[in-house]
């Protein structure tokens, strides 16, 4: 294989393909929640990996002819050792379940080098480049493309077949890759916030929920005021994208209730820490601003004094601390579909 150069050029490419489709579909996995759609990106996600170790032999054919040559291979190598932690973590996470070494979770190393393994992807394959063929669209290539797949959705099911049968965690996370970490029990539940952001210290007696929409006068509310407003009960899971979820009952207003009926625009929720996210207006009725969880008043952690409840969405969207609610023209897809702070 390591003879004539056309098999290393489409193993190369296959390798691209396989890169971007995983971290393609590692960021669509985390945007979505509830099984089975997720489910069925998950495994996608995982048979793209997989492919890349299935590639393993072929590609190191490869790269020791690439390193025979005078040439710089640090950043060759550096590319490596991220792609191998990613794989490894992600491996590792999916089947051995969370864990974290001094504090940081195998998922977090997963996407983590993922990410920094971007610009050095970039710069590999600008520095080597290996122009696909009229040729590449013929019969082989396709049976090549089939067995390629095929060999990495069954590295992928004898994966999950050996987690099943050693009973391993992994046998137990959701479509999502997430575990159960504290349901029905707040207390137990993990306190996480995204990248930056802190747990606020929150005066009550100044604290001040303001509620705005277009061309009228803000309402404020004290936490008195939405402790004695119509409350309602529901049970809703959290599915957070460090790999845990949570299902508690949380008890609080609707959301639609408190800003009135809507025509178009958005609604942004928004912490009293700067964090944010924007809804679409038909997504009030099932929005929750939340007083409490499990029968008693949310903690500070948790999102003391309101914290929203977003069911059917992933766990950045439950914004704690909300300090205002505003309706706004901008259409709901105006924002970035993670947040950036
Ligand atoms: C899993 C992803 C990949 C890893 C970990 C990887 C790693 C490496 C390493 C360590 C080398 C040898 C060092 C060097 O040449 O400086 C190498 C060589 C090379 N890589 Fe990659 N690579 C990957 C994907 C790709 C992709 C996507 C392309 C292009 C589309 C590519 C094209 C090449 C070429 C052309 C060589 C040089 C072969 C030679 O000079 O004989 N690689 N790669
Ligand atoms: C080149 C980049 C990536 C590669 C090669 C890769 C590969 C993998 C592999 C092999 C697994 C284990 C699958 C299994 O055995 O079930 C996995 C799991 C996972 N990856 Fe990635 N991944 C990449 C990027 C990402 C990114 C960017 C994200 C999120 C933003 C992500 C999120 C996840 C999640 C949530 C899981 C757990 C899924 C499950 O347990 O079924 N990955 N990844
Ligand atoms: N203000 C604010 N709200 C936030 C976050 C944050 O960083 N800031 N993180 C979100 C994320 S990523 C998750 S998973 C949940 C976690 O909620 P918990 O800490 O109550 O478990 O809060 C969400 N709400
Ligand atoms: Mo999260």
């Amino acid at each position: 294989m390591g003879i004539s150069p056309r098999p290393s050029r489409r193993t190369n490419l296959a390798l691209l393909a396989l890169l971007a489709g995983a971290f393609v579909t590692g960021w669509v996995a985390f945007a979505i929640e509830g099984s089975p759609e997720s489910r069925v990106i998950s495994v996608v996600h995982g048979v793209a990996g997989l492919g890349i170790l299935v590639l393993a032999p072929w590609k190191s054919v490869i790269v020791r002819r690439g390193l025979r040559r005078r040439r710089r291979h640090a950043l060759a190598v550096a590319f490596a050792v991220t792609v191998a932690a990613s794989l490894l973590a992600g491996i590792a996470h999916a089947t051995f379940g969370r864990f974290d070494v001094a504090g940081v979770s195998a998922l977090d190393v997963h996407v983590g080098s993922a990410v920094a393994a971007v610009p050095l992807a970039i710069f590999h394959v600008i520095r080597r480049p290996q122009r696909p063929r009229s040729t590449d669209l013929s019969r082989r290539t396709a049976l090549r493309a089939v067995a390629l797949s095929g060999t990495a959705a069954l590295t992928y099911a004898v994966l999950e077949a050996v987690t099943s049968v050693a009973n391993l965690p992994g046998e137990r996370r959701r479509g999502t890759g997430s575990y159960e970490v504290g349901s029905g029990v707040p207390s137990a539940m993990p306190v996480t916030q995204w990248f930056t952001d802190d747990v606020p210290l929150i005066d009550l007696d100044a604290y001040e929920l303001l509620v705005s929409r277009p061309d009228e006068v803000a309402q404020r509310f004290r936490y008195a005021d939405l402790l004695a407003m119509t409350a309602v009960t529901e049970t809703a899971v959290l599915d957070c994208t460090g790999g845990w979820w949570a299902e508690q009952t949380w008890r609080g207003i609707r959301l639609d209730h408190l800003i009135g009926p809507l025509g178009g625009g958005s609604i942004v929720v928004r912490s009293v820490t700067g964090y944010a996210r924007r809804f679409p207006p038909e997504d009030a009725a099932a929005l929750l601003i939340a007083t409490h969880v499990g029968g008693a008043p949310l903690s500070r952690g948790h999102g003391a004094p309101v914290r929203l409840v977003a069911p059917g969405r992933r766990g950045f969207w439950w914004v704690k601390w909300v300090g205002q609610v505003s309706v706004e023209s901008d259409p709901s897809w105006w924002q970035s579909p993670f947040p950036l702070r």
